[in-house]
């Protein structure tokens, strides 16, 4: 079996592409979650659905955001989350509503659990840097050896007590040292974290004529994200804020 998972595209139609240049016939793509809020929600959708090899497609906190046309957030990720919604047709809407929080599929890896961000919340914060302990409470019930997760854009590949976690990365706004669309590949035995390149400048340009509010704050983290490091400990403090 080999998979491609491919998170938080995020509105990044040009990284989306990127990536799916650059995945070599999977038998099939998990997509997960967080798709549409971003520059050009429409195209993504759109993209999505002319996949000709099987897609799964998971709930990301943002997807349900924007199917119900408000987030938790308030401030200027409403504004754009507002907007995205407006770009999209009422049924595009409704399907983005109605996905499924994970997904679980067996290959020679053996069983793998994908969530968008922990299999029981689909905006819990876990990073590289979480302690064990409390990565440890957030698997408890989860019996499938293998998880894989997204959401805070950062990649990362760790052992915890029975469980593999891996975070496959975003596609559309990653957290990393270098810019890129960053995915998972999971061939047989074997996951690779991996990254493709694209024009991040020609992306940036057409951001900025995109129609989205804050446009430039995408163009931003596009040619230079927040770095791996900056956004593990960011997330470190609110995931330690929360509990
Ligand atoms: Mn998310």
């Amino acid at each position: 079996m080999r998979v491609a998972a491919l998170y938080d595209i995020h509105g990044n139609i040009d990284a989306l592409e990127a990536v799916l240049e650059e995945i070599d016939e999977p038998d099939a793509i998990v997509v997960g979650g967080d798709i549409a809020w971003g520059p050009f929600p429409r195209l993504t959708v759109e993209r999505l659905a002319t996949i000709e090899i099987p897609v799964l497609t998971l709930q990301g906190n943002a997807d349900r955001e924007v199917a119900a046309g408000q987030t938790s957030a308030g401030g200027w990720v409403d504004e754009v989350n507002t907007w995205c919604a407006s770009q999209l047709t009422e049924e595009q809407r409704a399907s983005l509503g109605n996905l499924p929080a994970t997904v679980t599929l067996v290959g020679e890896i053996g069983e793998v659990l994908f969530c968008h961000a922990t299999p029981r919340s689909d905006e819990e914060l876990i990073t590289s840097q979480t302690p064990d302990a409390a990565l440890i409470e957030v698997l408890g019930g989860v019996k499938t050896p293998i998880v894989v997760c997204g959401h805070t854009h950062t990649q990362f590949d760790r052992n915890v007590s029975r469980w593999r976690v891996i975070n496959a990365g975003s596609v559309g706004l990653p957290n990393e040292d270098l810019p890129g669309a960053y995915w998972l590949d999971l061939e047989g035995d074997r996951l690779q974290l991996r990254r493709a390149e694209y024009d991040y400048e020609a992306t940036a340009s057409r951001i900025r004529t995109s129609g989205c509010p804050y446009s430039e704050r995408f163009e931003d983290s596009i040619l230079q994200p927040t770095t791996a490091a900056e956004a593990t400990a960011h997330f470190e403090s609110l995931r330690k804020g929360r509990h």
